[in-house]
């Protein structure tokens, strides 16, 4: 099984994505996804200049050999955009080598360990109500998890949080967060740590118990805010608290760990084991937060949660809607396989998205399962793609009143 072509594809249909299609000699082809959001033609040109021209005559069944040939041959270890594009080759790989086998990637992997893997949904809005609202309407969608993130008095615009949730907005595809050139929007601890407690206090007034809630902190927080975060949401029971410091610094998750039970979980902007070594380790953290696409694809993805096992950690892999159908797929064939599984993030993606990328998993009930085609489950139209030409799209970024960037 020779790779002959090797191809990116970029498309924009709600949003930006970059997929790598592996073609064999046998005419199986493979895909793989190496979207970086904001950064995205990056990826495009290390894997067309530097990557493609190196896999053409390689057997693509070597997968655990290309990996290492293309980590260590490359001398410029790391990063996102390296992680990336070696990640699309390993997805690519492994979507032919179940094709190959005739088995869904999952059965590659040692088979299913349970049924269908658990999803949380994002509910958001700028008032208690819309939250409300947001909550009740994922609920119907069938999610049995949800992330809680809301407005603060006194803050205009905070990122994750749609204008008009009540109304079905989205803020992944609202114009004003994906400009060319980063939003400014404004940022104040303070009153973000004395407003969260009531918000989740609120929430769980309403909705009882029972109900999985996650919050993301976005690395706003230093290491004593985010320790008195934890500490004053303990009497709500969260899921976890995610990114509560900069992720750079990991010895921050130390001070944060003595002083709370809350449960914790980083790691979307990793890329390598090595990041996740010492707090998986010292046990720091709850949950692996890492996304098949940014993290050097599936093989890496399974061995940093058998690592993590040792030490009960679980899996909760990145699944916003930049992370594409073809990397979400990866991550469910792999949260399907492994023993460790905790939760699977899942935002849906939008109509036209799915119309480029044809998917065969199913969400029924709250569950998420990658399906039984062979590969990985999902085929990308060209012609439908080639319809949504690239759009430059940054993230926002915000300010504190004095005009001083923060932590994003
Ligand atoms: C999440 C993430 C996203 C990111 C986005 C940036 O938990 O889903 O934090 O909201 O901001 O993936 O590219
Ligand atoms: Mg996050």
């Amino acid at each position: 099984m020779k790779i002959i072509a090797a191809d990116v594809v970029v498309t924009s249909p709600n949003r930006n994505f970059v997929t790598l299609k592996i073609t064999t000699d046998e005419g199986l082809t493979g895909l793989g996804d190496a979207t970086l959001n904001g950064r995205e033609l990056a990826v495009v040109s290390y894997l067309r200049d530097h990557v493609a021209p190196l896999l053409i005559g390689r057997d693509a069944a070597r997968i655990e050999d290309t990996w290492q040939f293309l980590y260590r041959s490359g001398y410029w270890r790391r990063g996102p955009v390296t992680m990336a594009a070696i990640g699309a080759v390993d997805m690519a790989l492994w979507d032919l080598k179940g094709k190959a086998a005739g088995m869904p990637v999952y059965q590659l992997l040692g088979g299913a360990s349970r049924d269908g893997l658990m999803a949380y949904g994002h509910a958001s809005g700028t008032t208690l109500p819309e939250l409300f609202d947001s909550i009740r309407a994922h609920q119907e969608q069938g999610y049995r998890s949800i992330r809680v993130q809301t407005g603060v008095p006194g803050l205009k615009a905070i990122y994750g949080i749609a204008a008009q949730s009540t109304t079905g907005e989205r803020y992944d595809h609202e114009p004003a967060q994906r400009g060319a050139y980063p939003a400014e929007e404004d940022w104040d601890t303070r009153a973000y740590l004395r407003h969260v407690p009531t918000v989740f206090e609120a929430v769980r007034n309403e909705f009882g118990p029972d109900l999985p809630l996650l919050h993301d902190g976005h690395h706003r927080m230093t290491p004593i805010q985010a320790a008195k975060l934890g500490k004053s949401l303990e009497p709500y029971d969260l899921f976890w608290l995610e990114d509560c410091t900069p992720a750079e610094n990991q010895e921050a998750l130390r001070l944060v760990r003595q002083h709370t039970t809350t449960p914790l979980a980083i790691g979307e902007i990793f890329n390598t084991v090595w990041d996740f070594q010492a707090l998986i380790k010292e046990q720091l953290i709850d949950y692996v937060r890492a996304a098949s696409t940014h993290f050097g694809g599936i093989s890496p993805l399974r061995k940093v949660m058998d690592y993590a096992a040792q030490y009960q950690v679980k899996s909760g892999f990145h699944g916003p809607t930049d992370i594409s159908p073809v990397g979400l797929a990866a991550q469910m064939h792999v949260g399907l396989a492994i023993h460790n599984f905790g939760i699977q993030e899942y935002m849906q993606h939008g109509a036209k998205t799915n119309s480029v990328f044809r998917q065969s998993f199913t969400f029924t009930d709250g569950y998420l399962h990658p399906g039984d085609q062979p590969g990985l489950g999902v085929e990308l139209d060209v012609d439908e793609a080639g319809k949504y030409p690239y759009e430059v799209a940054y993230l926002p970024y915000n300010r504190l009143a004095d005009g001083t960037v923060h932590d994003w």
